[in-house]
């Protein structure tokens, strides 16, 4: 059918056809970041829930060691504060969680130190977040996967909302390496958010690729575009989750 194709083609016709074959990007960004990022930032550095009862959102982030979670939360910190901040610590050799384990198979129980009974609405989750790293998401494993869509069965079980954040984009594709524009454009990274929407059943309006501070001194505005476009949206279904309870 190719060969057909090219067979019937003018010359310019069939090169134009090599650079769609062959480009790693798509021409426009399959979601497009906002001009500026002050929108989003005042939106997250302003946010107070409209539930007088909650005096913030719990976010729960949950993924394999060393996807990025910790890295995640001092983006977000970074981006926030506009300087490179360190709170969560992070381990660059992950060996084992530096995060708190959480073993759906295995519920706390009132024996467990830290269990809370009858923990208050600003005490209970409002938002899973399932991290991933785009670098190793292809060969994740399906005792991982498996877990991860346990708890977001039990997180469905209990209305919370969920998005998922691929970080790492940076080491799975050279395009978005170069420009951390192009994340949205890389045809790589859009498969790997479909393929993952499929497998564990996350909308892709729901999946936010992600590249977290780790090596840089400062921050960038494209870095903190794509992490406050993340940010925005656990907010937002946080917010709402609270409102309807
Ligand atoms: N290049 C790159 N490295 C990253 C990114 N995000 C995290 N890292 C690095 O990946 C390593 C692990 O990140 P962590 O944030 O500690 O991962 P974690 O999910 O908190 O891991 P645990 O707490 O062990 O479960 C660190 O060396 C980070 O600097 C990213 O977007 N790009
Ligand atoms: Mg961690």
């Amino acid at each position: 059918m190719l060969v057909k194709l090219f067979r019937n083609a003018s010359l310019p016709q069939c090169l134009s056809m090599c650079v769609l074959l062959f480009s790693a990007l798509f021409s426009q960004p399959w979601r497009a970041m906002p001009k500026d990022n002050q929108e989003n930032l005042d939106f997250a550095k302003s946010y107070q829930p409209r539930n007088k009862e909650a005096q913030h959102l719990r976010i729960l982030l949950n993924g394999p060691a060393g996807a990025g979670k910790s890295s995640f939360i001092n983006s977000v910190d970074s981006v926030l504060q506009r300087k490179i901040t360190g709170r969560a610590l992070t381990d660059a050799t992950f060996g084992s969680s530096f995060t708190r384990r959480f073993r759906p198979e295995h519920p706390l129980t009132e024996s467990d130190l830290g269990y809370n009974p009858s923990p208050t609405l600003d005490e209970k989750v409002q938002v899973l977040v399932s991290v991933v790293p785009a670098d190793t998401l292809p060969v994740l494993s399906d005792e991982i996967k498996n877990k991860m869509k346990d708890i977001r069965r039990t997180a469905s079980d209990m209305g919370i909302p969920q998005l998922a954040v691929i970080t790492k984009v940076d080491k799975a594709c050279r395009k978005a390496r170069q420009d951390v524009k192009n994340v949205y454009r890389s045809k790589y990274l859009k498969r790997l958010v479909d393929e993952f929407s499929a497998e564990l059943g996350i909308p892709v309006n729901c999946i936010f690729l992600v590249k977290n501070y780790e090596s840089e001194i400062k921050t960038n505005d494209d870095t903190d575009a794509l992490i406050l476009c993340a940010l925005r949206q656990m907010i937002s279904f946080g917010d709402d989750f609270l409102r309807n309870l």
